[in-house]
């Protein structure tokens, strides 16, 4: 059990707080930073949400007040260099919080880490949270605010704890969806949050671009293993012809997992800068976090990802190789 009043010393003796998540945030860490920032205000701290990325625009109706601002240097730098504790949700890996890490360590600001996947043993946060049961990061940040504060959540909490408990769970299809969230959206409901709009505002706005873009990775899945494992590719070739953007691919991997016998979906995506993103997701048969921390990434066992430093055509082979060979080690453990 995490002890939520001890945590809240750390908080309480903080004036000034930075809420931030991993660049390139999704529903969770979005969620969480504003759920957070709404009970900090409500406790009268000076708090600003920062991320590296711009916001997807699908979360634009967290943004109301336009508390979720994109790091800027010359806008934030001074701000920072007040600040007395960062607060870092959902980050997975520290570094996913890119320039911001500098300014933290410049500034010695001290670090508190909320998150619901692994962190090793040395990690590099002056408090680390982590508990890798819970199905989102804001499952903790409502166990959090619940013992810290009196009465119902608010409706503005509530809104960015409903969207991360729902983005993180699939909208409760996944196999973390457990009674924890299931009584959470019983809260959020109760407090006046509308979740049918959410999921609308998440889940039904796909652009003509991103509409376009899967349309060609349908087509050009790749079966391995009897079809256990399938894997696409995403080059800037395809981005560029659907007009895409990264945001656009968001949720692709989880869909090529839904297709009949798949276990697992793998996507390999090329960066403009010549990177790769792998992402990977199991139905729950295979562990697949194991390949990739292998590949120099992390994330939990049924949802993981990587970012490297290689060409694609290098990427797609090696990656194919590692997973495919991951799966045959594990299903002779299964047999
Ligand atoms: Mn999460």
């Amino acid at each position: 059990m995490i002890d939520w009043k001890h945590i809240n010393t750390y908080i309480n003796e903080a004036d000034s707080i930075l809420l931030t998540m991993h660049e390139n945030p999704d529903g969770d860490g979005i969620g969480c930073a504003t759920a957070m920032y709404h009970y900090l205000k409500e406790i009268k701290k000076d708090c600003r949400i920062l991320n590296v990325s711009l916001l997807p625009v699908e979360y634009d109706f967290l943004n109301e007040g336009d508390i979720l601002e994109t790091y800027d240097p010359d806008l934030h730098n001074v701000w920072i260099s007040t600040v007395d504790l960062a607060i870092i949700f959902d980050v997975g890996d520290y570094k996913r919080i890119r320039e911001l890490k500098t300014q933290i360590k410049h500034n010695n600001i001290k670090t508190l880490n909320i998150d619901h996947h692994p962190h090793p043993e040395d990690h590099p946060f002056t408090h680390n949270v982590v508990d890798l049961k819970a199905a989102s990061t804001g499952d903790m940040v409502y166990d959090y605010i619940k013992t810290v504060r009196n009465g119902k959540i608010s409706k503005p909490m509530a809104e960015g704890i409903y969207t991360a408990v729902m983005t993180d769970t699939g909208c409760f299809r996944y196999s973390n969806t457990n009674t924890h969230c299931h009584d959470i959206a019983i809260e959020c409901i109760e407090v006046g949050v509308n979740t049918t709009n959410i999921y609308q505002l998440i889940y039904e706005s796909s652009s003509h671009s991103r509409v376009s873009l899967l349309g060609n990775i349908l087509q050009n899945i790749h079966y391995e293993l009897d079809g256990e494992f399938a894997w696409f590719i995403i080059d800037q070739n395809m981005m560029s012809i659907a007009k895409a953007s990264k945001a656009d691919v968001e949720g692709f991997s989880d869909f090529v997992r839904t297709i009949k016998g798949v276990e697992v979906s793998m996507m390999i995506m090329e960066n403009e800068d010549q990177s790769c993103r792998l992402n990977f997701r199991s139905t729950g048969k295979y562990i697949i976090n194991g390949v990739a921390v292998e590949l120099g990434g992390g994330g939990h066992k049924f949802a993981s990802g990587a970012v490297i430093n290689n060409p694609l055509d290098y990427v797609v082979k090696n990656a194919v190789k590692k997973m495919k060979k991951s799966i045959l080690e594990q299903r002779t453990g299964l047999a």
